[in-house]
């Protein structure tokens, strides 16, 4: 159980790294936004609760990895680098700018806190499980988060990684999926692209400890990455229902919010709405 206090702190958080979110792509043609805002209560659960790191010394030997397979969502996680004062948050502005240390998609060459870079769907997969290999390898208990689109699962190349990983037996790897229901071009929850299907029922039948939960609830994203800690023997992965565009009505839920824009009335707007969201926490 997490205290009141505790929850509500990660859930402001959360709301903070959306508003820094839509500000960042506001100042941009376009970003990817609703993939970005699905994903901020997770992030800031691991952040700010579950992971072994040290911001002061970002590749700390026995830091915990996060691999944001889903590179495109960028924005997500430089904010939340940027809060837990990886570097200053004055960067957040140069997003996608010339000479940026933020490109629009994950980069560990570039942006000081990033542990892999990503951007090429189903490819994180792999390198995050490659980690977790090294990991078991060197006899170190840190863990590798993995985070994964649901359009993301249309790639081969997760399932390659998931046979190999539960084969190895990669217990320090926890992945999440973000089923925000919505791809580039349509849903994934029905017929319209690939139906997903009951992705926990898939993974469990590739030897993984599968959980799925309420992506936006504090609280139940917690207890199922510290189930998935104590699991001891398989590989977890988490299945996250979200919203996309989540915390910005406007957008929420239309696959219009995958890559767009950000008016500066829209700015307006959206900011207001979070922190009504905010000041009722
Ligand atoms: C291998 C590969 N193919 C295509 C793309 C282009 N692309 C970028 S995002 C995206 C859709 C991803 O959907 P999903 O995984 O559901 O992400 P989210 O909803 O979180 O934005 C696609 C096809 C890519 N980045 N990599
Ligand atoms: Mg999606």
């Amino acid at each position: 159980m997490m205290d009141d206090a505790k929850k509500k702190a990660l859930k402001r958080f959360s709301i903070q790294t959306q508003m820094e979110i839509v500000k960042m792509i506001s100042r941009v043609p376009a970003g990817h936004i609703g993939g970005s805002l699905s994903i901020t209560d997770l992030l800031s659960v691991l952040y700010n609760k579950h992971m072994k790191i040290d911001p002061k010394n970002p590749k700390w030997e026995n830091r915990d990895w996060l691999v944001l397979s889903k590179g495109h969502c960028g924005p997500a996680l430089y904010a939340t680098l940027a809060l837990k004062g990886y570097f200053p948050m004055e960067q957040l502005e140069t997003l996608n700018s010339p000479g940026t240390n933020l490109p629009s998609h994950a980069d560990r060459n570039r942006t000081v806190g990033i542990d892999m870079t990503t951007g090429s769907l189903g490819q994180g997969a792999s390198t995050a499980a490659g980690v977790a290999v090294g990991m078991k390898m060197d006899g170190k208990d840190n863990k590798v988060y993995l985070i994964l689109g649901d359009g993301e699962l249309n790639e081969g190349q997760v399932w390659e990684m998931a046979m190999m990983a539960s084969t190895k037996k990669l217990d320090n790897l926890i992945a999440f999926v973000d089923y925000n229901k919505l791809q580039i071009d349509g849903r994934t929850d029905t017929d319209e692209v690939c139906n997903l299907g009951d992705i926990c029922a898939k993974f469990a039948a590739f030897g993984w400890y599968a959980q799925r939960v309420d992506g936006h609830d504090i609280e139940a994203i917690d207890e199922a990455i510290a189930n998935a800690k104590d699991h001891k023997g398989d590989p977890s992965v988490i299945v996250l229902d979200t919203v996309k565009g989540n915390g910005w009505s406007r957008i929420a839920d239309t696959a219009g919010s995958h890559s767009r824009g950000v008016s500066p009335e829209e700015l307006e707007e959206a900011l207001a709405e979070m922190q009504t969201v905010m000041d009722n926490i």
